[in-house]
């Protein structure tokens, strides 16, 4: 009796087991797509623009380096990232590729920005050990937002993509918000062949995902995945709703967000304080009904006032325009 107990409990612990893991995990595993079964690159462009194209030999699968979880430091400021050994071998702009062997993938790593100078050193120091220790070609573009205007974090991902294409070509961008740091560098920042969403599991969310079809904090799409959705919409300004948007574009265009297993795809948030919510998120969203096609890279405004290469990154500070306009000329599309 005691025995039937025990394994009836042992049972249903496998099935309790199973089942979330299958809710978790939407990706095939660490590096699913992408590479054909003798592990080359089977998907996207030639995936590598160091110098020594040809000379060396593509980087392994799975890159030899990785630790798995690893310490998040906070409180580091720029200057000290500056002093570290992770600036060795950095281009003067943010950008490092591995020099013994062809990085698999370039990847951009695109950072909204305003007002977060204190999270800035932790990001890079963190972010480019964990990316060189995956052996990528990677840059790092911090674009911020000029003016006190409400935050348009979507706006300033449509530029960063925009302008580190223009210098690229890359194969995939990851779209990074600065206070999310990954804590586990198994969680590979390489492209696949569906959009990702990479921060699943937060420390702000007790390392549970938000709901099913979050896609904030931070993702990965590559530049096809990017076009076919046209990029982000330009009309939330303030907080909340431009990532559910990006979510029903891909679910328009029949694509599925892969993630990996929150074990890996875990991040460390540093606090800060709160934004100013977009109050009209719920009906903007609810209005993205297919208007995609004409909101986003193709209906994108904007000036670049600076582009700094520092040590560690590319700033690029840019005027996205202003939501007063978007406000008025929705009020006056609506009385017609
Ligand atoms: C959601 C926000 C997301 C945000 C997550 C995480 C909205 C609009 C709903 C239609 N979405 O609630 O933008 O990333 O919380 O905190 O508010």
């Amino acid at each position: 009796m005691l025995m039937a107990t025990f394994l009836l409990f042992s049972y249903c612990l496998i099935v309790v087991k199973n089942k979330a893991y299958h809710g978790e995990l939407e990706t095939p595993g660490i590096l699913g797509g992408g590479l054909d079964h003798e592990g080359n690159v089977a998907f996207g462009r030639e995936s590598h623009v160091s110098d020594d194209k040809g000379q060396v030999p593509i980087c392994p699968p799975v890159p030899p380096d990785l630790r798995g979880r690893i310490n998040v430091l906070e409180n580091v400021t720029v200057e000290e990232a500056e002093s570290t050994g992770v600036t060795e071998g950095v281009k003067q702009g943010g950008f490092w590729w591995p020099s013994h062997c062809q990085a698999r993938w370039r990847v951009a790593i695109i950072v909204p920005y305003r007002n977060r100078a204190s999270q800035l050193g932790s990001f890079l120091h963190h972010m480019h050990n964990f990316l060189q220790r995956q052996e990528l070609n990677y840059s790092i573009y911090v674009i911020e937002q000029e003016g006190d205007d409400l935050f348009n974090r979507a706006r300033l991902l449509n530029v960063g993509y925009s302008e580190a294409q223009r210098e690229g070509p890359w194969d995939c961008f990851a779209f990074h918000d600065i206070d999310m740091l990954p804590e586990d560098d198994r969680h590979l920042y390489h492209c696949s062949p569906q959009p990702r969403h990479l921060a699943v599991a937060t420390s702000n969310h007790k390392y549970k995902l938000v709901y099913d079809r979050y896609f904030g904090g931070a993702c990965l799409m590559t530049d096809k995945q990017i076009k076919a959705v046209n990029g982000w919409s330009n009309r939330y300004w303030g907080w909340g709703g431009e990532d559910d948007d990006m979510w029903r574009r891909i679910a328009f265009e029949d694509m599925h967000v892969w993630r990996y297993p929150g074990k890996l795809a875990r991040y460390k948030t540093i606090k800060h304080r709160p934004q100013v919510l977009n109050k009209n998120r719920f009906e903007i969203v609810s209005r993205n009904t297919g208007r995609y096609t004409h909101d986003g890279l193709n209906s994108l405004n904007y000036t670049v006032r600076n582009i700094t290469r520092k040590l560690l990154y590319t700033h690029i500070l840019a005027n996205i325009g202003s939501s007063r306009k978007i406000a008025s000329s929705s009020v006056r599309h609506r009385k017609r």
